[in-house]
Formats: C-alpha cells, structure tokens, sequence
C-alpha cells in the first residue's frame, strides 16, 4: 500500500535520439577530462560553489530515501591543520607496516606517501560522513538502508559536481579515520566515508599516466 504523496514528474526533459546521441558522448567525454590532482593552490574558493555541489550530491537516489549522509565543508586553516597532522600520523604507520608489500606494490604508479601538504593547501577538504541509522529529535533510532551504496553514489555526484564547476579533486581515503569525528565532533553513528579534498590545481600541477578500462573490459551487452 502507497502511503506517500504523489506527484507528477514535471522535472522529466525528453531529448530526441540525435540530441541525446550528443549529449551523452558531450558528458562523457567531459568526466573522462576528468583527473584526480595531488597538488593543490592555495588560492580560495567561494562558498557559494561548494554549496551547489553539496546540494548536488543531496540529490542522490538513497536507500528507502533515507539519505544517510553528511557533509562537513573545511575550509578553517587551523582544523585543515589538525587533520593534516592526525592523517599523517595514521599513513606513517601505514607506509612503514601496516599496508603490507602487496598493497604499497597496488599504490606504487600512483606516488603517494605518508606526506599529505594538500589537507592543508586545497581551498576545502569536503568530509564525507554515512550514518549507519538516524537519530530523531526524540532521540529514537531510525534505520538505515544500503549506506555504503547511497553515500557512494552521492560521492560520485559530488565529485561530478566539482569536476563540472571547474574545480579538481583528490577522494582520500584516511587509514583509519576515526580521528575525523573527535575533530569535527561529529556523532558515534556518523562514520568518515572518505575526504573529498577540493580547490585549485597547483601552477604546473603532474598526474600520474593512467588509463581507463575500454567498453569492453568493464562492460557487456547482453
Ligand atoms: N590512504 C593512503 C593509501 C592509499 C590507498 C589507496 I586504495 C589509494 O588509492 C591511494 C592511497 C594514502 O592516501 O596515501
């Protein structure tokens, strides 16, 4: 039984094949400009547009449209400051044991170390939360559906979304990250999914020469 209120999908643009054909090709040859950057500027980014990207990213399909996420936007020198610190002690015991040869071998094309300057140079570090249930105001608890899944697809919007406003971006993903919640002081329900570290690429910025999969490799049709 439908208990929700309906209403008509106004929002819905049919294009015809020849505009869609272009459209689509367009979009995708836009996301594959797309690169992960490790060297950022300092130079700041307005509010305003982190803004539209988050409400980009709200407006994501989530399980039972529970939308378990949340967004802490850090554009504050010294909390960059205190995260930088906190990540940087976690990598070190990362890259000196806990990773293992087989993973630092996975990471090797990529360059990365225990070093992370960009928490502290990239105009915003964009923290990315999924809440495993709700809490209401009565303080009761409300189930979560599919977390991972949902705060996945609003991450992958979100980083469409910066990548579309003209911004690039680093998803990083702290070895435990746990330090993110005593530093945002953010609930025991709320867990760091990643860190979407954001703002302007570095006069000269490199990135490692990587390729994608072809069609065939990542997809069939059957
Ligand atoms: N968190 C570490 C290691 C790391 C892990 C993966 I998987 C990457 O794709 C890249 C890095 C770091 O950020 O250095």
């Amino acid at each position: 039984m439908t208990t929700g209120r309906f209403i008509p999908l106004a929002s819905y643009r049919e294009y015809p094949p020849e505009e869609m054909r272009r459209r689509a090709a367009s979009f995708r040859a836009d996301m594959q400009r797309r690169r992960s950057v490790r060297s950022f500027s300092d130079r700041p980014v307005a509010r305003e547009i982190i803004e539209e990207c988050l409400l980009a990213a709200g407006s994501a399909p989530s399980g039972a449209n529970m939308q378990p996420w949340y967004f802490v936007a850090v554009s504050d020198r010294e909390t960059k400051q205190q995260i930088r610190k906190a990540a940087e002690k976690e990598e070190h015991e990362f890259y000196h044991g806990r990773a293992g040869e087989e993973w630092l071998d996975a990471l090797s094309d990529l360059g990365t170390d225990c070093q992370k300057p960009f928490l502290e140079e990239a105009a915003y570090l964009i923290v990315v939360f999924a809440q495993s249930h709700g809490v209401v105001s009565s303080g009761r608890q409300v189930k979560h559906y599919f977390v991972r899944e949902s705060v996945g697809i609003a991450t992958g919007l979100l980083i469409a979304a910066v990548h579309n406003a003209g911004l690039v971006a680093l998803p990083y993903t702290p070895s435990r990250p746990g330090f993110l919640n005593h530093i945002l002081r953010r609930p025991e329900n709320e867990r760091p999914f990643l860190v979407l570290v954001v703002g302007y690429p570095a006069d000269g910025a490199m990135v490692p020469d990587l390729r994608k999969k072809a069609l065939d490799e990542i997809a069939a049709f059957v």
